[in-house]
This record gives structure tokens, sequence and C-alpha cells, in this order.
């Protein structure tokens, strides 16, 4: 039987945190080589609500070079085949007045919530977003997931999300609960579907399929799995996405 081909009229395009790998840990050996295993078929890149930094601890070092395509922070900060293709700067968008107010009503809102703990990094300052976390950044893995059970309980991060809605309404803010311990801000338009445009102008792909596990409305999946540019699947853990790119791809 001869070699298959690599279809590089079609993009896999997959979330990373629950869809690619755990919430914000490295990727396992088992997932990394099924990887390798799909790149012999068709063209494979990610689109992550992280920023680069964090996309490597996660992928590899070596992730831009592996990945045809590496879209950080939704896309605004996006490499080709190891290259930068682009990169979007939000205090250039919105302007150092608006950046200021917004920050300052985090920090004063955060100041008043009342948490079990709290630690620090509260707001991260990224190339086209701003990440805002109740609990702070630099929290552990276990303190992580209590905040995030916490939050599941509580909705401290929806009720924070939907009183900056309201306090930023007409500013062209759009906001997005990603992961476990935090929300990314951004101007509207600049969700994961910023990478689509970036793709349109790049190559005209006949079918991009996207993976993600936030589909829902207000998660950071919803817009580009809604995309009439994608194929979108919902995916609940990094098995289910491995099993499912067996299936559309091998057999
Ligand atoms: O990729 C999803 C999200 O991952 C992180 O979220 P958290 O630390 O809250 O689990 C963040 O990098 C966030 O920006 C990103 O959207």
């Amino acid at each position: 039987m001869g070699d298959i081909a690599v279809d590089h009229n079609t993009l896999c395009l997959f979330d990373v945190d629950g869809t690619l790998t755990a919430a914000r840990q490295p990727i396992t050996a088992e997932m990394a080589t099924f990887i390798e295993k799909l790149k012999t078929r068709v063209r494979v890149g990610v689109v992550g609500g992280s920023d680069l930094g964090k996309i490597k601890e996660q992928l590899g070092n070596d992730v831009i070079q592996k990945m045809y395509y590496v879209f950080a922070e939704n896309g605004l900060v996006a490499y080709k085949e190891g290259q930068l293709l682009s990169i979007q700067s939000i205090q250039a968008h919105m302007g150092e007045e608006l950046l200021h107010q917004f920050i300052d009503f985090c920090l004063n809102y955060l100041s008043k919530i009342k948490l079990p703990k709290k630690r620090g990094t509260f707001i991260e300052f990224r190339n086209g977003m701003l990440n805002v976390s109740p609990i702070g950044r630099s929290c552990t893995i276990e303190e992580r997931n209590e905040f995030y059970e916490l939050d599941q309980r509580e909705k401290i991060r929806e009720t924070f999300v939907s009183v900056l809605k309201e306090q930023f309404k007409g500013k062209g803010l759009s906001f997005s609960i990603g992961g476990q311990i935090s929300f990314d801000v951004f101007p509207d338009g600049w969700d994961k579907r910023y990478s689509l445009g970036i793709l349109e102008k790049d190559n005209n792909y006949s079918t991009i399929h996207f993976f993600g596990d936030k589909t829902k409305p207000g998660g950071n999946d919803y817009e580009i799995y809604c995309d009439p540019r994608t194929v979108g699947h919902e995916v609940t853990c990094p098995e289910e996405t491995q099993k499912l790119c067996q299936q559309l791809f091998f057999s």
C-alpha cells in the first residue's frame, strides 16, 4: 500500500486547554505522538487564549516549529512554520485612557471580592488582551482547582464579567471565560475568529476543522466553533479529541 499524501487543503485547528491538554498542563506523550501522526494526513495548528509563553510550557518550546500554525492570544500573536506572521497591540487599539479606567475598575472590584485565598498577578497584560484572575495567576495547581470548584458554585467570574459588561457598555470590549481561574478581555472581534481572518489571507483551505471544549456561549471557543468558515467539533477532554480525529482521518 502506498503512502497517503498530506492534504494541504484541510486544516485541523485545536484549542489547547481541555482539548489537546488538561487545563494548563503539558501535552501527554501519547497525544504528542498522535499529533505527529495526524500531520501526515492534514495540516495542523493550534489556537489558544493563552499567550505564547504558556502555550510553549504546555506544547513544548519548539511548538512554533512543530505546528504549521500557532495562534496565541486567539491569533493576536500568529506564527506560521516557525515565523511570526502578525502581532496586535491592545494598548494601541484601546488607547491609554480607556485602558487606565478599565484596569483601575478591575483592581477596585478585585479588592472587594472575598475569597478563601488570594495570590498574585491579578491582571496579566498581554499583547492583544488582558487576562484578569480573582485568585491571581501565581496560585498553585491545588489552589487553582480549589478556586475553579468554588467558581462553579458561586459564579465569581461570571458575576465579575457581567458587572464589567455593564460598566464598559459601548466601549467595544469582549470578555471570555476560557480557563479555570481567569477571564480574557479584548476588543470586539478579537476572539478566536481573528485567526480565521489570517487563514483566509494565507491559504484558501477547503476545510478548517476546529476542535474545542468551551463551545457554549460565553466560552472562548464559542464564536469560532459556530463560525461558518469552520467545521466545529465539541470535545470534553484530550482523549475525546484524539478519538474523534482517529475516526475522522484514519478510518
Ligand atoms: O486557554 C484557555 C485559557 O487558559 C488560561 O486560563 P486559566 O489560567 O484561567 O485556566 C489563560 O491563559 C486564559 O487566557 C486562556 O483563555
